[in-house]
């Protein structure tokens, strides 16, 4: 029997779906031939860069992290669906249409199906993310903040929560935005049982600032010990994320006080303006960019750096365990 010939990603759906094989997303060659010898590779996120920031800073972000990752000794990969298809290192053109956020649709777990479908560009947010890197077998992801629990718009709570509870990767941040009711989020990360660990800290980050006075119940303070967690929990065939949580460095950080003034005014704006939805999240961010007067932007990029590279030396200390372990492996005489 012949089959009419098919757009390239409704060829990958078909084999996928029919033939009953998990769909491969697009890699380049490099990451292909890591991931296979269990090399270091940290997955970013690509709606901080298509929706969470504006150009220029959005370059800025993109080429910091890249550079950030590297410097660790592991290999950056920025997810996204590109033209319908799914994509785990964005790179090229590619990347600069979503630099530039022509079209570009914020993609959380829910719409990356009809992304592909609809041959969209889809910028995937934390848990848009998390499905991609579960998919392609990534196990490191950085990232600025998470979503969570908004504070008054009822009943929104970001899918990130829910997609962290149910997909098994090292997740570094700077904490939950600081748009968000902090307190409520830690209760719900607690309740879904999702470990919060503070690098280097005894309490929650505030995003853009450093302290929030939530005590965390767990922490440690080099990659290595990460590295160790992380092997612990997949050991207990746990299903959900380790959310690794640093703050901001404290060059770039910003007074706390600040950042609630303004994100009490953005929160007011956002309710006057009848904001909803998935575009509560980067409308509060961009009012809280300009009430700053561009601070910030400034925190956001530097934890981002930060994050990014924290990733990059867990990847890399959990790669040199797998070597040492398929070495240590006993060999049967
Ligand atoms: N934090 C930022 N910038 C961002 C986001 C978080 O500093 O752009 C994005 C992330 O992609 C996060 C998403 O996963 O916002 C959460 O959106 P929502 O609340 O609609 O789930
Ligand atoms: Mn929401």
């Amino acid at each position: 029997m012949r089959h009419a010939p098919v757009a390239p990603v409704h060829a990958a759906l078909y084999y996928a779906d029919v033939i009953g094989s998990p769909l491969q997303p697009r890699c380049t060659p490099t990451l292909q031939v890591t991931l296979r010898r269990r090399g270091a590779v940290v997955a970013l996120e690509s709606s901080v860069l298509a929706q969470g920031l504006l150009p220029p800073h959005n370059r800025e972000a993109a080429e910091r992290m890249l550079a950030a990752v590297r410097a660790a000794g592991a290999l950056p990969a920025v997810t996204a669906i590109a033209r319908g298809v799914p994509v785990l290192d964005l790179e090229g053109e590619d990347l600069e249409r979503f630099l530039r956020r022509d079209g570009v649709r914020k993609v959380s777990a829910r719409d990356l199906a009809l992304a592909m479908a609809q041959g969209a560009d889809g910028a995937t947010t934390v848990a848009g993310t998390l499905a991609l890197c579960a998919l392609g077998g990534l196990e490191v992801f950085a990232t600025g903040g998470i979503g969570g629990v908004h504070r008054d718009a009822p009943f929104d709570e970001s899918a990130d929560l829910v997609e962290l509870a149910r997909t098994p990767a090292i997740v570094v941040c700077a904490g939950a935005k600081s748009i968000l009711d902090l307190p409520a989020t830690l209760e719900r990360l607690e309740t879904l049982g999702v470990p919060v660990v503070g690098y280097g800290t005894d309490e929650l980050p505030g995003f853009f600032s450093r302290s929030t006075g939530l005590r965390l119940s767990a922490r440690v303070d080099a990659p290595g010990e990460l590295a160790a967690v992380w092997r612990a929990h997949r050991a207990l065939g746990r299903p959900g994320a380790l959310l690794v949580v640093q703050p901001p460095p404290a060059s770039d950080a910003v007074p706390v006080d600040v950042v609630e003034t303004a994100t009490q005014a953005a929160l007011r704006a956002a309710t006057a303006a009848g904001v909803r939805g998935a575009a509560v999240t980067p409308f509060l961010l961009a009012e809280i960019q300009q009430r700053t007067d561009g601070r910030s932007v400034r925190a956001n990029l530097a934890l981002l750096e930060a994050n990014a590279h924290l990733a990059g030396q867990v990847a890399v200390a959990l790669a040199a365990l797998d070597t040492q372990d398929t070495l240590a492996a006993p060999s049967s005489a």
